[in-house]
């Protein structure tokens, strides 16, 4: 094949795979010598370039995919320390808490020290179950600490994290609870919910509500994402924490 045929060929292809490769990086993917890039086109050596580009672009070398997760921080990560840091709760969250008789006076906040309170803050997200199901990650991570056992009839080891969801006024809806277990006291750990199989209810709410009681204190809330994404652009692709109030 002659040189122009070679040049020819190339562009063919590159039309076809919808992606042009380099000449001196084909040869270098298949393993030849450095020089060959530098030797004159022409007989066998244009035939084994031919051969060399057909098979590189025909048979692509696979991505390392990684799920690659950022969080979205609610509270502040001081582990636990005082002041208190103010939580949020949703209209719809305040209906629900108030129908089942939480009143303002037993709500805590972020750093709560204390025993029988109920931590309740809302998270706002805007994500429908579509872009949650696309996600490789999707759910809630809590760090915790257990304020006590057996202190006065409290007990953080019966205590327990609650996820709801809501939107507008209408009282928040429960999605899933899961128990806390046993830990000791002050001793920080995390509880992460995954929410992706509850897409469809999540999806077509506004606010995700966490609840969690009631000796346990909360030092901040993450919501969590992950998408897939090259191993090697997972560092760079991650989204910075930040802290919503
Ligand atoms: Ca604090
Ligand atoms: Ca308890
Ligand atoms: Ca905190």
């Amino acid at each position: 094949m002659s040189r122009v045929g070679v040049l020819v060929a190339m562009a063919t292809m590159g039309a076809c795979g919808g992606e042009m490769f380099d000449e001196a990086e084909v040869v270098e993917q298949q393993g030849l010598p450095a020089t060959y890039n530098n030797r004159s086109w022409g007989g066998s050596d244009a035939k084994a370039g031919a051969t060399a580009k057909a098979k590189s672009l025909g048979d692509p070398q696979p991505i390392a995919m990684t799920c690659c997760t950022s969080e979205t921080l609610y509270g502040t990560a001081d582990n636990f320390a005082l002041p208190q840091d103010t939580t949020y709760v949703s209209p719809g969250f305040n209906s629900y808490l108030t129908s089942v008789g939480i009143s303002a006076a037993i709500r805590g906040k972020f750093d709560e020290p204390g025993m029988d309170r109920h931590f309740v803050e809302s998270l706002k997200f805007g994500e429908r179950k579509e872009q949650i199901d696309a996600y490789c990650k999707f759910g809630v991570r809590l760090h915790l600490k257990s304020n006590g056992t057996y202190d006065s009839g409290s007990n953080a080891n019966n205590d327990s994290a609650i996820i709801m969801a809501s939107a507008g006024n209408a009282n928040s809806v429960p999605i899933v609870a899961q128990s806390l277990g046993l830990h000791p006291t002050g001793v920080p750990y995390d509880h992460t919910f995954n929410l992706k199989p509850y897409s469809a209810q999540i999806g077509s709410k506004d606010f995700i509500d966490v609840r969690v009681q009631d000796d346990t204190s909360v030092d901040y809330v993450a919501l969590v994402r992950g998408k897939m994404v090259p191993v090697n652009m997972c560092a760079i692709s991650a989204e910075p924490a930040s802290s919503l109030r």
